[in-house]
C-alpha cells in the first residue's frame, strides 16, 4: 500500500531555548517523507505527559538520546508496516507499547514526534494540506491570533507576576488583518517602552519583559500601545491573560505569593477580588490559569463569578487530558481548556480532548509551548480543530513567526473560503 510506513527515525535537535528536543523522520512506501519536531514547556502542569530526558552529563541532563533511541527502536519496530492514514491505530499502538499512565517509558517527546510526523506524511501522500487531512474539507476557519506581547512569571526575569499578557484582535475582519493589528501594536509598545526607559528585551515567547511598577502597569502599557496604534480597546483588540498561577503558588494549592512584583502573599479570595477589579477596569476577554492546579475549588468559584462573559481556560489543571477535562466539566471548574499536543503526547488524544470540550459546550484554546521549534504543525492543527483562537507567541522570534506565516499561507490558499471570527 502507498501509505504504509517504511521507515521511522529520530534525531536530537535543539529547541528555541537551546535545549535538546526530538525530531522524527517518517518515510512511506510511496516515497513520501515528512518530519516533525516536538516543543517543550517551562511552566508545566504536574500531570503532563512525561518528557524523557537523559539525565546524564550532556546538556545538563536535558539530552534526549534515549527518546531518540526509542523512536529508532521500539516505536519503529511496532509501526513499520502499518498504514499511516490510520492515525488512531498508530497512536494507540504507541500508547499500549508504552504502557504507563504518563508515557514515561518511551517518552511523550518520542511518541508525539512520531504521531505528528505520521500525520504529516499521510496528508502529503494524499496530496492535501495537513489542516484538511486532520479536519476535513470544511476546515476553513482561521484562529484569532492571541499574541503574547508582554511576558512575566517564569518566562521572563522581570517584576511581573503573571506569565502572559496577550492581545486579541477579535474586531479584525480576517486573520491577516488581525495579525497586522497586533503586530503594529507590538512595534508601538516597543517605542513606548524605549521612551519610558524600560527594557525592550524579550522573554521566551518573544513578548517584551520590562520591569513594570506593578502588574497593573503592564496592562496599562499595553492599552496605551493599543490606542497609540490607532485601535479601540475592547472593540478592535482586547486582552487575554495567562496568570500561569502554578508559578505563584509555591505548594500548588490555594496559597499564592506574588513575589516577582513584591505584592506578597495572597489567598484565593484575594486573587479573585483582584481579578474582579481588573475585569471592571480593563477589556479582558480570556483568562487562563487564574488559579493553581491544586485549587479546583477556587477555579470553580472564579468561573461561577466571571465565566458568563469571560473565557476561563484551564491549562496546568487539565493538561489536555480528558480525565481532568471531564472532571472540570462535571465540577464547573472552567469553560475552556488549553490544548497543547505535548501535554498529552499524541495527535489522537489531543483531538479527543477538543471533542470533549466541544460536546460540553466549552471553548478550547490551541497553544504552542514556551520552548518551540520551527515546526508549523500547530498552525494546521488550529485550523483543523476549528477552535477560533490560538496562542503562538509574539511578533518576533523565528519559531513563533513560522506559525503565523503558515497561517497566512493557509488563509491565502483558502482564498474566498476562509472564515475569521472570535465565536
Ligand atoms: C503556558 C505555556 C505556553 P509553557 O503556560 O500556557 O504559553 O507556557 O510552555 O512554559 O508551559
Ligand atoms: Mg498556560
Amino acid at each position: 500500500m502507498k501509505t504504509t510506513i517504511k521507515t521511522i527515525s529520530g534525531l536530537e535537535i535543539l529547541d528555541s531555548r537551546g535545549n535538546p528536543t526530538v525530531r522524527v523522520y517518517v518515510e512511506l512506501n510511496d516515497g513520501t517523507k515528512a518530519t516533525a519536531s516536538v516543543p517543550s514547556g517551562a511552566s508545566t502542569g504536574q500531570n503532563e505527559a512525561n518528557e524523557l530526558r537523559d539525565g546524564d552529563k550532556r546538556y545538563g541532563g536535558k539530552g534526549v538520546l534515549n527518546a531518540v533511541a526509542n523512536v529508532n527502536g521500539a516505536i519503529a519496530n511496532a509501526l513499520i508496516g502499518k498504514n499511516a492514514t490510520e492515525q488512531k491505530d498508530i497512536d494507540y499502538t504507541m500508547i499500549e507499547l508504552d504502557g504507563t499512565e504518563n508515557k514515561s517509558k518511551l517518552g511523550a517527546n518520542a511518541i508525539l514526534g512520531v504521531s505528528m510526523a505520521v500525520a504529516k506524511a499521510a496528508a502529503k501522500s494524499r496530496n492535501i494540506p495537513l489542516y484538511e487531512y486532520l479536519g476535513g474539507t470544511n476546515s476553513v476557519r482561521l484562529p484569532v491570533p492571541c499574541m503574547n506581547i508582554l511576558n512575566g512569571g517564569e518566562h521572563a526575569d522581570n517584576s511581573v507576576d503573571f506569565q502572559e499578557f496577550m492581545l486579541v484582535p477579535h474586531g479584525a475582519p480576517s486573520f491577516k488583518e488581525g495579525l497586522r493589528y497586533v503586530t503594529e501594536t507590538f512595534h508601538v509598545l516597543k517605542g513606548i517602552l524605549k521612551k519610558k526607559g524600560l527594557a525592550t528585551s524579550v522573554g521566551d515567547e518573544g513578548g517584551f519583559a520590562p520591569n513594570c511598577a506593578s502588574n497593573e502597569a503592564a496592562i496599562e502599557l499595553i492599552l496605551e500601545a493599543v490606542e497609540k496604534a490607532g485601535y479601540k480597546p475592547g472593540v478592535d483588540l482586547s486582552i487575554a491573560i495567562d496568570s500561569a498561577a502554578n508559578s505563584i503558588s509555591p505548594n500548588l494549592d490555594n496559597n499564592y505569593d506574588l513575589a516577582w512584583s513584591g505584592k506578597g502573599k495572597m489567598s484565593t479570595q484575594d486573587l479573585i477580588n483582584l481579578s474582579e477589579e481588573w475585569l471592571k477596569k480593563y477589556p479582558i476577554i480570556l483568562w487562563e490559569d487564574p488559579l493553581s492546579e491544586g485549587d479546583w475549588e477556587g477555579f470553580a468559584q472564579f468561573t461561577k463569578r466571571f465565566g458568563k462573559e469571560l473565557e476561563v481556560v484551564g491549562d496546568d489543571i487539565f493538561v489536555t487530558n480528558t480525565k481532568y477535562i471531564a472532571k472540570g466539566i462535571a465540577q464547573g471548574t472552567a469553560n475552556s481548556a488549553l490544548i497543547k499536543l505535548n501535554q498529552i503526547g499524541t495527535v489522537t488524544e489531543s483531538i479527543e480532548a477538543v471533542r470533549m470540550c466541544r460536546e460540553a459546550g466549552w471553548r478550547y484554546f490551541l497553544s504552542h509551548r514556551s520552548g518551540e521549534t520551527e515546526d508549523t504543525f500547530l498552525a494546521d492543527f488550529a485550523v483543523a480543530m476549528d477552535g477560533g483562537h490560538l496562542k503562538t507567541g509574539s511578533a518576533c522570534r523565528g519559531e513563533r513567526i513560522a506559525k503565523y506565516n503558515r497561517l497566512l499561507e493557509i488563509e491565502h490558499e483558502l482564498k474566498g473560503r476562509s472564515e475569521y471570527r472570535w465565536k
